[in-house]
């Protein structure tokens, strides 16, 4: 989703939405008075759990702004081809979606790719080009095995990390990923950004800080370059917007 020639001074990476329209509001009209001229890129999960996801999909297509396709927006584009099945869950949003939407959503990519940084819902596997990751990978990857089988927060919480040897995917990149990577999906803190830096100078930050759950709406702004080559991550900085009330509760500890 490249915006052709259009020239940004700023980049913004938006934290998963999940229905938070107040806040969602807040923190685009903060971005557009504070840092003219951004682009802005979500990493979405507008659907399930929070008040207003439709709300939060208009309110994307109608700015452009720029998202990550999110695992539960793939579940309800999956839902949609085939919406006889048991689930009747999904049909309160879509006997009020719009064409427009529904377009929208279909249209979104896996992942974006700008000079230095990837943008992707969940996460990505060490040692291959984001060409080949899988769709799956980058909706859901969060705690995993050292085989790599998936295991699920539940389990982690009934029986700890330790005990059941799970690394989170950032963890298996050992001297980094190419670029810098921003992801969602994943709320590490409902107060903070999530850093983790590597040795050969790159990073992954988690900018799901929970809004839903009533933390944050978090957002990581980067300047870019005066030669428009990409960014200067020494002025990177975090936008925050706290939930007005807790809009679900959270099932699992945050840690
Ligand atoms: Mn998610």
């Amino acid at each position: 989703m490249e915006m052709g020639n259009k020239r940004y001074d700023y980049t913004a990476v938006v934290g998963d939405l999940h229905g938070s329209k107040i806040e969602m509001c807040e923190m685009i009209d903060l971005i557009n008075l504070r840092f003219p001229n951004t682009q802005i890129i979500l990493t979405s999960d507008f659907f399930d759990r929070g008040y207003d996801v439709l709300g939060c999909l208009a309110l994307a297509r109608e700015n452009k702004l720029e998202a990550v396709l999110g695992n539960h927006d793939y579940r309800f584009l999956k839902w949609l081809k085939n919406r006889d099945i048991n689930t009747s869950y999904y049909q309160s949003y879509y006997s009020e979606v719009s064409d427009d939407d529904i377009a929208y959503l279909r249209a979104l990519p896996y992942y974006i790719e700008l000079e230095d940084l990837i943008v992707v819902h969940a996460g990505i596997k060490p040692g291959l080009p984001m060409t080949r990751q899988d769709p799956h990978d980058m909706m859901y990857l969060r705690y995993t095995d050292n085989n790599r089988r998936s295991i699920s927060l539940k389990k982690i919480n009934k029986m700890g990390k330790t005990e059941l040897n799970a690394k989170f995917w950032t963890e298996f990149l050992e001297n980094g990923p190419p670029k810098n990577v921003i992801y969602g999906h994943h709320v590490h803190s409902t107060e903070e950004p999530f850093i983790t830096k590597f040795k050969n100078g790159t990073m992954c930050v988690g900018i799901d800080t929970g809004v839903v759950f009533g933390g944050m709406l978090s957002a990581l702004l980067v300047p870019r370059t005066i030669t428009n080559n990409g960014h200067d991550w020494s002025r990177m900085e975090f936008l925050k917007v706290k939930a007005k009330q807790v809009y679900h509760q959270s099932d699992f500890v945050v840690r």
